[in-house]
């Protein structure tokens, strides 16, 4: 195996289930974080985050001493770099956890490694990467410019796993590699096919970097598209999730889901990324985004409509997570909705959601967190945040003579 020991730069959600993937494949894996709390925790053989099954293949890879997680990087085969790649306040891109993580790892660099990034990048994003490298490393050549047999091969590769199923899609999703010359895209394949079960195709990683992009984008603008519909439809006084059902019995027509906005730290953010690379172009990518920012404050508004209609109403806000069935928070409408229900006080608000113990800080001592039975007894205002499996199977004879507001469509 050309690659030995490999070095995973950023233990978050994709680094720390691929460093383990990789070392329950035999490779001795080197887990880098500046979080000295989460690398305590994975040298326990536990980790910091909620993914299915992962604890089990970390603790394995622990146990057999296949993956040691550190703070401070040191020399392997490969390094993966799976760092945040966040906005800043206009919407441009946030490189500074990439920046940092090159000026780590290059110190230890050797000839004939591979790197590669994985985070979700705006297009050039790699190119930056290797002047990053070389400026820490005169000593060594780098595929800059199209060089080929380069002291270093670097590449591009994102991951594209969802979230609660992130071990099975390592595994037999397709990957797009893009080198930045044809010998590193040939290199970061062989990495990948240690473990990956799907197609890896080759490209260069601008168009790499772009297919990330457009992946998301393009789900972003198929649910922006069904958003604006639930809009036109509450004004036209036509359901909208019967008209989407009758419409996808088209054989070309496929609508997504209306919801309460798009969360999650890829959908919400990613398309911003084309954006500001070409803001005179990208009008559809920016209007989606606008109309999925927009609804959650149309969910606000009709919570107010219905809240207008009681002296002291008790609202029940159901789910919080950014989707159906899993605990993460992170950019989710449902909070956001909830957030400002709190702050422009619109009646008391009772919160169930149970796929977390605790209330996010934002909410903390201004919601009351209680379990499904107890807003069935005293809420005036039912309204569904997120599609979790415990709100499907309720019996909608319980909610008599309450407001309901579906922002799923799953009681429809
Ligand atoms: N949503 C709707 N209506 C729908 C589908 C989704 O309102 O019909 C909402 C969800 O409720 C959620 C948001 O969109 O708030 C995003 O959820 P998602 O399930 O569409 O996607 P993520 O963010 O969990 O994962 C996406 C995936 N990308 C694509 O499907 C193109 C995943 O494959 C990527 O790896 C991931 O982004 C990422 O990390 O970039």
């Amino acid at each position: 195996m050309i690659f030995k020991t490999v070095s995973v730069i950023g233990l978050g959600y994709i680094g720390l289930p691929t460093a383990a993937i990789l070392a329950s494949r035999g490779v001795n894996v080197i887990g880098v974080d500046v979080n000295e709390s989460a690398v305590d925790t994975i040298n326990q053989g536990n980790i910091h985050i909620v993914e299915p099954d992962l604890d089990i293949i970390v603790r394995a890879a622990v146990q057999t001493d296949q993956l040691k997680a550190t703070t401070i990087p040191e020399a392997a085969d490969a390094f993966m770099i799976a760092v945040p790649t966040p906005f800043k306040e206009n919407h441009q891109p946030d490189l500074s956890y990439i920046e940092a993580a090159a000026k780590a790892i290059a110190p230890v660099l050797e000839k004939g490694n591979l790197v590669v990034l994985e985070s979700t990048s705006p297009v050039g994003a790699t190119e930056k990467l290797a002047t990053w490298l070389a400026d820490a490393r005169p000593d060594l050549s780098f595929p800059i410019d199209g060089t080929e047999h380069a002291d270093i091969s670097i590449a591009y590769c994102p991951e594209r796993v969802l979230p609660g199923y992130v071990l099975q899609e390592l595994v037999s999703n397709d990957r797009v590699v893009g080198g930045l010359s044809n010998e590193c895209a040939q290199k970061a394949v062989s990495l990948y096919e240690i473990f990956v079960k799907g197609v890896c195709h080759i490209t260069n990683a601008r168009t790499a970097e772009m297919a990330k992009l457009t992946e998301n984008s393009f789900r972003d603008v198929n649910i922006a598209f069904a958003n604006e519909l639930s809009l036109i439809c509450d004004t036209l006084k036509i359901n909208v999730w019967e008209l989407i059902k009758l419409s996808n019995r088209h054989p070309r027509v496929n609508i997504l889901n209306p919801g309460p906005g798009v969360g999650g730290h890829c959908i919400a953010v990613d398309p911003w990324f084309i954006v500001s690379s070409d803001p005179e172009n990208a009008k559809i990518i920016r209007t989606a985004r606008e109309v999925n920012d927009g609804k959650p404050s149309y969910v606000i508004d009709c919570v107010k409509k219905a809240a207008d209609r009681f002296k002291a109403p008790i609202i029940a806000c159901l789910g919080l997570s950014f989707k159906a069935d899993i605990d993460d928070l992170r950019e989710s409408p449902a909070v956001a909705i909830v957030e400002t229900l709190v702050e422009e006080k619109v009646g008391e608000l009772l919160v169930v959601e149970p796929n977390v113990e605790h209330l996010p800080k934002s909410l903390d001592g201004k919601v009351k967190k209680v379990d499904l039975n107890v807003v069935l007894k005293k809420a005036d205002i039912m309204l569904l945040l997120v599609d979790h499996k415990e709100f499907k199977s309720m019996d909608k004879l319980q909610f008599n003579g309450k407001v309901v507001i579906d922002t799923r469509g799953i009681w429809e």
